[in-house]
């Protein structure tokens, strides 16, 4: 065997960290990128949904707080470009890619943020459901997104706080306010049941990640702890989740689910949820808008540089 390839073994046996700088297999660096990219473009359009209310905030500090958590996913997309081009991609190239269809992000992005009530449902369950998944992502085998994740976790922690938070005053509140939480439950459990990606039977990537040791769970292991973990939650909030076949398996000592609607999920994938193209267009004029601010941060960088020279 070749010694770089002996090299590399070694590292993921050893359950050590892949660094840049390290020889690394191209099937590996690509399977990175692929993942890492679309994390980073997950968590930047993560950010529409949530904007979309901040204006209509009901208090003052309600406000501040959903601010605080939109710009920490901003920060969140900026380390995880930061981490994909540790591997030889540069950030244009990734946005252009995001821009043409060709990357994804987060199916969970595609859907509506209708009601205030949303705004708690997304913390709860949606930041509740990244927790889950990135929480296994710090044990991850390359070092940079290792550390990343460590540094993302802390902060997911308050965000799936403030939407708990929220749907606790919404379900202890007015009968309207409470329908309110349970109509945002109805709507966003199956799209955050679907965020972990198809059963392990049908995800093509799960093997190599796992060989790798790029995912430490798989899918469907994931998916579980988040459903173990989130019902006790619905049940303290009295909220009822939308599944009739959910039900404590005693046996397993975890919950049996009902089928996931994989039809769904798919549309969603490829292109045609709810919400899929005003997503990406808004990212796009955005992008074109603020040209200017990446022309101005050139210039400077370009003129300092001849200043230092
Ligand atoms: N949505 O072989 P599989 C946040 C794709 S943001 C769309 O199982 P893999 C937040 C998958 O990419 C954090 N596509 O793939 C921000 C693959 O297609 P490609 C979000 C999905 O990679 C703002 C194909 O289906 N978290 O927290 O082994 C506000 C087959 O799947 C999805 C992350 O991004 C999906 N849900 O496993 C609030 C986590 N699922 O790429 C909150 C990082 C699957 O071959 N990513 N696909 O064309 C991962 O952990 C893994 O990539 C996944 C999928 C578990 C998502």
């Amino acid at each position: 065997m070749d010694k770089y390839q002996e090299a590399f073994d070694g590292i993921i046996e050893r359950d050590e960290r892949v660094e840049p700088r390290d020889w690394m297999p191209d099937e590996y660096r690509k399977h990175l990128i692929r993942q890492v990219s679309q994390h980073a473009h997950s968590e930047v359009i993560g950010m529409q949904p949530e904007g979309n209310w901040l204006l209509r905030a009901p208090s003052l500090r309600s406000k501040q707080v959903l601010l605080a958590k939109i710009q920490d996913e901003a920060g969140h997309g900026l380390y995880l470009y930061s981490v994909a081009e540790t591997l030889g991609i540069s950030r244009a190239e990734m946005l252009q890619q995001l821009h043409d269809g060709k990357a994804k992000y987060s199916s969970i992005f595609n859907y509506p943020a209708l009601t205030w009530a949303d705004i708690g449902a997304i913390g709860w369950l949606v930041d509740g459901a990244a927790i889950v998944n990135q929480v296994s992502l710090q044990r991850t085998s390359y070092g940079p997104y290792s550390r990343g994740m460590i540094r993302i976790c802390k902060e997911e922690s308050f965000h799936q706080r403030q939407g708990f938070e929220i749907m606790l005053h919404m379900a202890n509140g007015t009968p309207e306010q409470r329908e309110m939480a349970q109509d945002a439950l109805n709507r966003f459990w199956w799209p955050s049941i679907m965020m972990f990606g198809p059963h392990d039977s049908d995800s093509p990537n799960t093997g190599n990640a796992m060989k790798w040791k790029i995912k430490r769970e798989s899918n469907d292991e994931l998916r579980q702890k988040f459903i173990d973990k989130t019902v006790p939650q619905a049940e303290f909030l009295g909220l009822t989740i939308p599944d009739p076949d959910l039900k404590w398996n005693e046996e397993k000592g975890s919950y049996d689910y009902g089928e996931i609607d994989w039809e769904e999920f798919w549309a969603v994938v490829k292109g045609n949820g709810p919400c899929n193209k005003e997503r990406l267009d808004h990212h796009i004029k955005a992008h074109k808008d603020n040209a200017w601010v990446r022309e101005a941060a050139e210039a400077y960088a370009a003129k300092t540089e001849g200043e230092l020279v």
